[in-house]
């Protein structure tokens, strides 16, 4: 049995059925989650843009000459390339994804924008162990960009361990640079995850259309609806895919049973307050040095060091 079916199955054996995040990323997923960051609905994408270059020269200062950026969950690298627009003689950029292709495609585009810069993409799934390219010029130092508010996507135990790698990565004079959501009227936060056009519910229903491709899973898809809630005490969206009737899945000998109206929580999106943040930083090991935010506090930009 795969790695990859026997976490699947694992979660699907769990009392709350739940499939990781990571698998609503194929080529079709990365397609309709770039779609998802141009809805009118979806303000992170363009208010983290907006943070980002509104405050591009403090940034880029901030970053130095010579830096490595890595990135994690780096999908189009559209606030890369406006970061990478601004700064001065960039040494190495490693865009670090899971779903292969769109990752490919990102990086040959960048390649070809930036011709003096090296890009060395890296195929991983960053929860876990992976090896970092070595570049051919040596950086001055590292800098983990984690934009996006990805980070959100892990519960808190899971973020502060993935924040810890990054501090080890970040190397003794390296930074982070991360997009954190925050904590606002939960009607705008809901919104952004039930759009009026249905990419959203697009978007987490082709995780089940991936699992049955790549893993063998019969899925019925049809059978299968988005729900999309937010939970004030836990500070998250929890978005799920609810069976519409009983019925049993199959791969192999495994059978998965479903009642009617069960669901199968298929991913979390914290939002944070800049205190919670702060301190989940600190437990990994970094001081926030700054924070940049649009002027309704929506979003959230941190460029945090290693004290
Ligand atoms: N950074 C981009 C994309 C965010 S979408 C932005 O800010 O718009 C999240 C990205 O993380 C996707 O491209 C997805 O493929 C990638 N991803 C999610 N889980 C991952 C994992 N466990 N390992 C590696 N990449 C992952
Ligand atoms: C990638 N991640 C931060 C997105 C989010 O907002 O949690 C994924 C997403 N899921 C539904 N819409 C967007």
């Amino acid at each position: 049995m795969s790695a990859a079916l026997t976490e699947i199955l694992a979660g699907l054996r769990l009392p709350e059925k739940m499939i990781s995040p990571k698998y609503l990323y194929d080529e079709r997923g990365s397609q309709l989650f770039d779609e998802i960051t141009h809805l009118p609905e979806y303000y992170p994408t363009e208010t983290e843009l907006g943070i980002t270059m509104d405050n591009m020269p403090e940034i880029c200062d901030l970053i130095g000459k010579r830096a490595s950026l890595i990135e994690y969950g780096s999908g189009s690298s559209r606030k890369t390339r406006a970061l990478l627009d601004s700064l001065q003689q960039q040494a190495v950029y490693v865009p670090v994804d899971i779903s292969e292709d769109h990752l490919l495609l990102s990086a040959e585009k960048i390649r070809s924008e930036h011709p003096g810069l090296e890009v060395l993409p890296v195929v991983a799934d960053f929860t876990r162990p992976f090896d970092l390219p070595d570049p051919t010029i040596m950086p001055l130092r590292n800098i983990v960009y984690f934009p996006g508010s990805t980070i959100g996507n892990f519960t808190n135990d899971v973020a502060q361990e993935l924040l810890g790698f990054m501090y080890q990565e970040a190397g003794t004079d390296g930074a982070l640079l991360i997009g954190v959501d925050l904590q606002k009227d939960p009607a705008i936060i809901e919104r952004a995850y039930n759009d009026s056009a249905g990419v959203t519910a697009q978007f987490n229903l082709n995780m089940l259309t991936h699992l049955n491709r790549e893993i063998g899973f019969d899925f019925d898809v049809s059978s299968f609806t988005h729900s999309a809630h937010y939970d004030t005490d836990e500070g998250r969206m929890e978005i799920r895919l609810i069976s519409e009737k009983s019925q049993v899945v199959t791969i192999g000998d495994e059978h998965i049973e479903f009642d009617d109206g069960e669901s199968i929580l298929t991913e979390y999106s914290h939002k944070y307050t800049l205190e919670g943040f702060a301190k989940m930083a600190e437990l990994a090991g970094f001081a926030v040095r700054k924070v940049w935010t649009d002027a309704d506090e929506l979003f959230s930009v941190q460029y945090c060091v290693r004290p």
